[in-house]
């Protein structure tokens, strides 16, 4: 299969080999998609190169911090160089301070709200806006929410409101970019065991409650979130844009 090929295009977010990032990253690869990566800070620069060797020794993988836009330029000046056009950009960065997810979301500090929406929400904005010029013969942009965007999911708090943020600003951007013939759309995953998942309190309850009342009655895998993630990068998504991709095994569906 390679809906994929002949496209460029850029991961944001992977962290390990369990990332959603790197799930869709491959199945991107696989349709014949060449990739760049970033990531972000040292502690995780080992973990990307190693995991993109597998895509040759030549890929370019770069550093990038979405809070700061001189990294977002470095990014792209290089990318631009080594590519010279894009067509696909994956967001699947996420951040909220550790306490915000724990307590009540009243307690939400003006400084947790900040951190969660800059990096959650606003890097959104802020990598499209970087990588319109590139994508010059259109593009797709997908970028990865939650269901605890539209309904109270115990906990999730602050990155409620930010992924609600995220897929409104998915929208506006689809209007803004949709004349460039470049489209952006959210994949709504349910709950995947990644390393932002892992040490949430009750995060092997929530799998468990999505088996026993998800309509397909089980979790959704990282490579069926690759697998939506190429449909929404290929030509077969062409007049998709703007939407959130519900990727839950139908769990958002269900009202009781
Ligand atoms: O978006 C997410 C998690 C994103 C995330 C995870 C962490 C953990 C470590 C953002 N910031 C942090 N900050 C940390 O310090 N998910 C969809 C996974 C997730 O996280 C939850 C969930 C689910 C599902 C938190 C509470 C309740 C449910």
């Amino acid at each position: 299969m390679s809906l994929l090929a002949g496209k460029l295009g850029i991961v944001f977010g992977v962290a390990n080999k369990r990332s959603i990032a790197w799930a869709i990253a491959q199945a991107w690869a696989a349709a014949g998609a060449r990739l760049a990566f970033t990531y972000q800070g040292q502690r995780l620069k080992e973990n990307v190169e190693e995991l993109a060797a597998a895509f040759g020794a030549d890929t370019l993988i770069l550093p990038c911090d979405v809070t700061k836009d001189e990294e977002i330029a470095a990014v792209f000046s290089e990318v631009g160089r080594a590519f010279g056009q894009l067509h696909l950009m994956l967001h699947s960065v996420a951040f909220a301070p550790r306490d915000a997810l724990e307590g009540r979301f009243l307690h939400t500090s003006r400084e947790a709200f900040r951190i969660a929406h800059d990096v959650s929400a606003y890097s959104l904005v802020a990598l499209a806006r970087a990588a319109a010029p590139l994508m010059t013969d259109g593009g797709s942009i997908v970028a990865m929410s939650y269901y605890g965007a539209e309904k109270v999911v115990p906990h999730y708090n602050v990155m409620g409101v930010a992924k609600a943020a995220l897929e409104a600003s998915t929208r506006y951007l689809a209007y803004d970019l949709g004349p460039q013939r470049i489209r952006v759309n959210c994949i709504s995953a349910g709950p995947v065991n990644t390393l932002a998942a892992r040490g949430i309190s009750g995060f092997a309850e929530m799998l468990r409650h999505y088996e026993a009342h998800a309509p397909l009655k089980r979790n959704v895998t990282p490579d069926e979130l690759g697998a939506a993630g190429t449909f929404l990068a290929s030509d077969g998504a062409a007049a998709i844009t703007g939407q959130v991709l519900y990727v839950d095994a139908g769990y958002q569906i269900m009202g009781m």
